[in-house]
């Protein structure tokens, strides 16, 4: 099964936590602080393997956590930091935040690769507070914790070639025939339900991926039928190769077909009218495909080249697969839309944008309720168990303008303040 979109949940390491240690020397009672820092959590790496074709993996692996850093030890030594953990997609991912829909990383070519998730920093060991007016600080931070989101990772193919006409025109066969790929055929609508690859090499030994697409009808750009969700595909190859039922054997007249067909790419992506195609006249074997051909020829507007073959006796397809070839080789590797998209670079990552520090609510029982990433992370990183490390925390508070604000909201004396699973009063 072709697999082209997937759901995964990943969480990158949490920083390891700071040490609160003194070093201990002969005839020094009571030395100087030697807690050492914690090391960083590994980040969550995305890599592209041109060897994958498919998400496939990642369907198996629903859930991804890095490691966290090593916590920091005495002697002022440094834990270690956390080895990225890295995960493998092929050409052509792109992998979305699923809560903001923010585009993180778009990866087309072999080993570039996208931080999507970022490990949290050590915490640093107490040598890191030592001041002049206080040597010897019983604080240390925990570590930061590692990102961790669910994120949607798509594939859209890179096919040079996709194949591309109504139902049952002979796509699938057309492709089983010029290559080693087995897609299904049968003589009803809709056979195709996922795209199917194969390699094509031509007589003069050059190689190309062809894309069988799902059928497209009438209205698929709006959402009818099953071509819908695979119309983006179209929008990564660099050529498409429209396959006509020359024959009719449906009873409909394929310059109809031909014109329909796209009408339904162009109102899809209008981008798609400057994409080279070559017409791929089918089932020439039949009765009436002849003259329909010759009617096909003089009502054409555009100057498309068309090969007449017929996928089931194997015939033209030499020529066809040549000009194909032909044609890609005039056009660069990657597709032109590709090209003009926003960046030079393809890897697109960008930080999320900064949200509010903190945000003050009420709680039905009075008390006010802080929230927000940034103090959240503060709190987390914090050992409310030592005495100096709270008063820190106090401090932080304080300077990041929350007892004022608080003070704004109408808190007094006393009140209880809510964070995270943590309650304090509030002290004027
Ligand atoms: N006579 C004749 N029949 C053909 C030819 N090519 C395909 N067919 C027949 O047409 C029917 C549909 O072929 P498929 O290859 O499954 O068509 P498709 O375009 O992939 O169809 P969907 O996957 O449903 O979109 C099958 O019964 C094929 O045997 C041809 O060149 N000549
Ligand atoms: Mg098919």
């Amino acid at each position: 099964m072709f697999v082209d979109q997937v759901k995964v949940y990943i969480k990158a390491g949490d920083g390891g936590d700071g040490l609160v240690a003194y070093r201990r020397e002969k005839y020094v009672p009571m030395g100087g602080p030697a807690g050492g820092d914690g090391g960083n959590g590994g980040d969550i790496i995305f890599k592209v393997d041109e060897g994958l074709n498919t998400l496939m993996d990642l369907r198996y692996n629903r859930h991804y956590k890095a490691k966290r850093g090593e916590n920091g030890m005495s002697k002022n030594q440094h834990g270690k930091n956390s080895a990225p953990l890295v995960v493998s997609v092929p050409p052509g991912t792109t992998v979305t935040d699923s809560a903001s829909g923010e585009v993180l990383a778009d990866l087309t070519q072999h080993d570039q690769e996208a931080v999507i998730a970022q490990g949290g920093r050590g915490g640093r060991g107490n040598v890191r507070f030592a001041t002049a007016r206080n040597p010897a600080p019983e604080i240390a931070e925990k570590g930061e914790p590692g990102q961790e989101r669910e994120v949607n990772v798509e594939l859209k193919l890179i096919a040079d070639v996709g194949l591309v006409g109504f139902p049952s025109v002979g796509k699938s066969t057309l492709l089983s025939v010029v290559s080693a790929a087995k897609p299904k055929i049968a003589d009803y609508h809709f056979t195709t339900l996922a795209p199917n690859l194969g390699v094509v090499q031509t007589k003069d030994q050059r190689s190309f991926v062809m894309a069988d697409l799902p059928g497209l009808i009438e209205g698929a750009h709006e959402g009818v039928g099953l071509g819908h969700q695979f119309l983006r595909h179209v929008d990564r190859t660099r050529v498409i190769v429209h396959v006509i039922d020359m024959a009719g054997t449906e009873g409909r007249d394929p310059y109809d077909d031909y014109v329909k067909i796209n009408h339904e790419l162009y109102q899809y992506d209008d981008s798609l009218r400057n994409r080279p195609q070559v017409i791929a006249a089918n089932k020439m074997d039949m009765p009436d495909a002849e003259a329909n051909l010759d009617a096909f020829k003089s009502q054409l507007e555009e100057d498309y080249p068309i090969f007449p073959i017929s996928a089931v006796t194997q015939t033209g397809l030499r020529d066809l697969l040549f000009a194909v070839a032909d044609t890609l080789d005039t056009i660069p590797k990657y597709t032109l839309e590709l090209e003009d998209e926003k960046t030079e670079e393809k890897v697109v990552y960008k930080h999320e944008k900064k949200s509010d520090a903190f945000k003050i609510t009420r709680d039905p029982d009075g008390a006010y309720v802080l929230s927000g990433e940034k103090i959240e992370k503060l709190f987390k990183m914090t050992d409310l168990t030592r005495e100096e490390s709270a008063q820190r925390f106090a401090r932080q508070l304080r300077g990041m303008g929350i007892d004022d604000a608080l003070r704004k909201r109408g808190a007094k004396d006393g009140d209880t303040i809510r964070l995270l699973e943590f309650e304090f009063e509030f002290i004027d």
